[in-house]
């Protein structure tokens, strides 16, 4: 029997992208909620009786609830068939995925919240760490020799890469452009077709740095972790 699948975060293009490109792209249906719309109650009245606490959580069949961004992207690999079975291959799955995901801060925050100076000041001091871990994972993928960072099929630490990199293009364009093949990467991503109709009809990311909105069903809301 197909397992009811909820996906509950908040407004914001950050941890649950990954999650959601790889529900897409294994075809798996799943529903999204904003916190409020899953508790109808404020995030702070939700936060205590969260596992940990945080956002994204994945609930299955109305019983099991999953933290932590990184062991809902196993959990759907799983689900889907799609897990690495060689040890050697999974350990270097997990390594990328960890490292890619150590991008998260500062530079979701950043692109999600900051704004004017704030903004600059973050761009500049976390910089040299994407240059270097965006080297470290261009020389991944050119050591590796095949279209995605294990196969040539994408796999869940593909999905986690690949929501990063393509943030970074929001704090700056030009940080990725210094890595040919990290583009190439994106592109072959973007154009598998189940991820290319999701990426088309995502709620955009508009006015980073000035007053960061989602545009969710043609209205803008402030991002954040409250109802609007
Ligand atoms: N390690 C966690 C981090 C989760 C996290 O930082 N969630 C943030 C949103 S991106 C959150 O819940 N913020 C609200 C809060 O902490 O109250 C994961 O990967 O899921």
């Amino acid at each position: 029997m197909r397992q009811k699948l909820e996906l509950i975060y908040f407004k914001m293009r950050a941890l649950a992208e990954a999650p959601r490109l790889l529900f897409h792209y294994t075809n798996i249906e799943y529903e999204d909620f904003m916190s409020w719309e899953y508790y109808d109650k404020e995030w702070l009245e939700v936060k205590p009786n969260i596992p940990f606490k945080q956002l994204p959580m994945l609930i299955i069949d109305n019983k099991h609830e999953i933290c932590q961004s990184m062991a809902i992207m196993t959990f759907i690999e799983n689900l889907a068939g799609i897990n690495i079975s060689d040890p050697i291959l999974n350990a270097k799955a997990n390594a990328i995925m960890q490292s890619a995901q150590e991008l998260f801060m500062p530079l979701n925050p950043t692109v999600n919240f900051a704004t004017g100076e704030k903004f600059v000041k973050k761009k500049e001091n976390m910089t040299p760490f994407l240059l270097s871990r965006f080297e470290d994972l261009e020389n991944a993928l050119k050591e590796n020799d095949k279209k995605f960072f294990i196969y040539n099929e994408p796999r869940a630490c593909d999905f986690v890469a690949f929501h990063h990199l393509d943030l970074s293009k929001l704090l700056d364009p030009f940080i990725i452009k210094k890595f040919p093949r990290l583009e190439k990467f994106l592109e072959d991503i973007m154009s598998i077709p189940s991820v290319k109709s999701y990426l088309d009809k995502r709620p955009k990311l508009v006015d980073v740095s000035v007053e960061p909105k989602l545009v969710i069903d043609g209205i803008e809301h402030p991002t954040g972790v409250k109802k609007t």
